[in-house]
């Protein structure tokens, strides 16, 4: 593998300002004292002409880190991530209680340097807000990745274990450099030899992963399949009332733990897209995540149980049946049943990472259960890593979303950074989008998408201009401003284009059956799984009010009379909530059709655009990244076109209403 790209650390690409340091990485009993001079010796030497590294502080010393033997070994608060680089008298320090806050010190101090900060200049005292910052691969053993637009899998290959050590070490300190400090190396869907990953048979090899891993502070965990007794022991039942079923978890675990002393926990998806889970056998939820979760305590092994539960096998004839509203119903009447160590995994929207849909209900409404919201970094449907889409901006929207539950404190950011006696822990995951592409990411600009979610989820308040501001100057130290300008604004739009031309007014699921990318209007809607648009001659969209499916009633009061009133409900959201006739008029003046014609034309317009900057700056560019951008650019505009001209053209024959300004629409 060949995978040379080093994001946003530094690389042969910073220029050397600054020109001697000392550090001293003290040699206090530390087992990681070894990790941070290998980190200094890495990366200050490019950005150094020369960097010399002791381990006894002298009048020399510039940097000093401390990594008292005491160190917590085990973190229980997101205080204990923390760090303090503080600077005296010539003399800058970084100091923490652990491990992983010695260690985002020290990523932090870079960062400045990177920056062009002095050393001196650089004090600051920062903690994570959240204590759960994972990332989950869905990653086959076979190679392949589920929804994964970036070649490979970086974990395996030919159904084994199989890894390059530089690139995975690598792979290791760039997510610890954002703040990661869990991850999932397989698919929640777990197949046949991927349930061996907790035996014998494979453990060797996953300890040496952990072993990785943990040199950066990150917890490692696996996806499990519910129905591992089945089909690894040959038990008849996965039953979790089932004695041999129980006992078989605790044996299961206490052999992953004897390999892996630090194992994070496991992941699981469970009776959804038919994975097997506790009601294959006639038992709940809270029954199957509390037996396996059982086998976990002993060890302080976490649970993480994903809530995308819905019928997949629903007949589109039914009207009756909302998929928006099943994780709710699933979870919400368990809240306060399951033990202490499961999370519940929440996605963010209630149907499935869709370009705009509303905040899922579940967020916020649990009180008495652990839960995290899950994030796709991996552009399933929002443009495969083709399509730009800079996803931190979605995001910033779901985490400043208003839950209303209770008088102060209830944005989703708020909850997420807030635990209470029985909600300890607070977080996010992502499903990471990362692969043996030679950027990791497929589109080079991708990597911001990582980067934010890394920032995001230590930091959920952080303005998104920033991270991209960031991004940009430590991925491109060798752009000018007015270059790094020209990415910049190309992603800000980015977010805003591909919802023009995809998804206004929150309609969903016009997209191609099974890979997801590309239009097609009605490939999901005489299907199962309970993704529809219901438009006919007069209109289209989803009626979710309370004359409806009623799912609006799933929110606080508040948000319910917001979404189910049209006049109130967000106009992005509206075809999500509401079925309007054609001749809806929106704020702007424009009837639903003729807002359906001009974003269409106008998402084609700005990513035609953005394709001429991209040619006129070309010289501002180093030639590999102004031709890897121009492809990417040219595919995604034949796709814009695609999506205009089957969307228009569809709802021009379904409607009959000409376009006002008499634009090319195929009839
Ligand atoms: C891993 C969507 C995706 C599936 C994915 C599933 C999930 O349905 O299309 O590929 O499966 O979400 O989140 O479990």
């Amino acid at each position: 593998m060949e995978i040379s790209d080093m994001c946003w650390l530094p690389s042969e690409q910073n220029a050397k300002h600054q020109k001697t340091i000392t550090i001293t990485v003290e040699e206090s009993g530390s087992p990681y004292a070894y990790v941070y001079r290998e980190l200094c010796e890495k990366y200050f030497t490019k950005l150094y002409q020369y960097v010399s590294i002791t381990r006894k502080k002298t009048n020399k010393t510039d940097l000093l880190i401390n990594a008292p033997e005491d160190m917590e070994a085990k973190i229980s608060s997101t205080a204990q991530e923390g760090y303090k680089i503080s600077s005296s008298n010539g003399l800058t320090s970084i100091s923490s209680t652990s491990h992983n806050g010695v260690l985002y010190g020290i990523f932090r101090v870079i960062q400045g340097i990177q920056k062009g900060d002095s050393l001196e200049n650089i004090s600051i005292e920062d903690r994570p807000a959240t204590s759960i910052r994972m990332l989950n691969h869905w990653d086959n053993i076979d190679g392949s990745v589920e929804r994964g637009y970036a070649g490979k899998s970086i974990f395996f290959q030919n159904d084994e274990i199989n890894y390059d050590y530089k690139a995975m070490i690598q792979y290791a300190e760039l997510i610890c450099s954002i703040g990661i400090n869990a991850v999932c190396i397989n698919n929640v869907n777990v197949h046949y030899i991927e349930t061996k990953l907790i035996t014998n048979e494979k453990l060797d090899q996953v300890s040496q992963l952990a072993e990785i891993f943990r040199k950066y502070g990150i917890a490692l965990y696996l996806s499990v399949n519910y129905a591992s007794p089945v089909t690894l022991e040959k038990l008849d039942t996965a039953d979790p009332l089932n004695e041999d079923v129980i006992r078989w978890w605790e044996n299961q675990t206490a052999l992953v733990y004897k390999a892996i002393p630090d194992f994070g926990g496991f992941v699981v998806k469970a009776d959804s897209e038919n994975r097997p889970g506790p009601h294959t056998y006639g038992r709940t939820h809270e029954q199957g995540a509390n037996m396996i979760a059982k086998a976990l305590s002993p060890y302080g092994g976490k649970l993480f149980w994903r809530c995308f539960v819905y019928n997949h096998l629903q007949d589109w004839r039914d009207r009756s049946t909302d998929r928006a509203k099943a994780a709710y119903e699933h979870f919400m009447p368990l809240d306060g049943e399951f033990e202490h160590n499961v999370i519940l995994q929440i996605k963010s929207g209630p149907m499935d990472f869709q370009v705009r849909e509303p905040v899922s209900p579940l967020l916020g409404a649990l009180k008495k259960t652990n839960n995290v919201v899950e994030f796709q970094i991996t552009q399933e449907y929002t443009g495969q890593q083709i399509d730009l889409f800079y996803l931190p901006q979605q995001w910033r929207e779901i985490l400043d979303f208003d839950t209303f539950y209770f008088n102060e404190g209830a944005k989703i950011h708020q909850l997420l950074s807030k635990s209470s006696a029985n909600n300890i822990y607070k977080g996010v995951t992502a499903v990471a989008n990362i692969g043996r592409d030679k950027y990791w990411t497929g589109h080079k600009f991708a990597q911001a998408n990582l980067f934010g979610y890394g920032l995001l989820a230590w930091d959920p308040v952080r303005d998104t201009d920033n991270i991209l501001e960031t991004w940009l100057e430590l991925t491109f130290p060798e752009l000018d401003f007015e270059a790094q300008k020209v990415i910049f604004e190309m992603l800000k739009e980015s977010t805003e284009i591909y919802e023009n031309y995809t998804a206004p007014l929150g309609v969903g699921w016009m997209i191609n059956k099974e890979h997801h990318y590309g239009p097609s209007v009605n490939a999901y809607e005489y299907e199962p799984w309970g993704t529809y648009h219901f438009s006919d001659r007069e209109g289209l969209g989803v009626d979710r009010t309370v004359n409806g499916s009623n799912f609006v009633n799933q929110y606080s009061e508040s948000n319910k009379n917001t979404f189910n009133d049209i006049r109130k409900c967000p106009e992005n959201l509206l075809l999500f909530f509401h079925h309007v006739p054609y001749t809806h008029k929106l704020s702007t003046g424009n009837t639903v059709i003729q807002e359906i014609y001009d974003t269409h034309f106008y998402g084609v317009e700005r990513i035609e655009k953005i394709l001429t900057t991209w040619n006129n700056h070309r010289s501002d560019f180093p030639e590999p990244l102004y031709d890897h951008v121009r492809r990417k650019l040219e595919k995604q505009i034949s796709n814009a076109r695609e999506w205009r001209d089957q969307v228009n053209t569809y709802y021009y024959r379904m409607s009959g209403f000409d376009d006002k300004y008499g634009r090319k629409i195929h009839e």
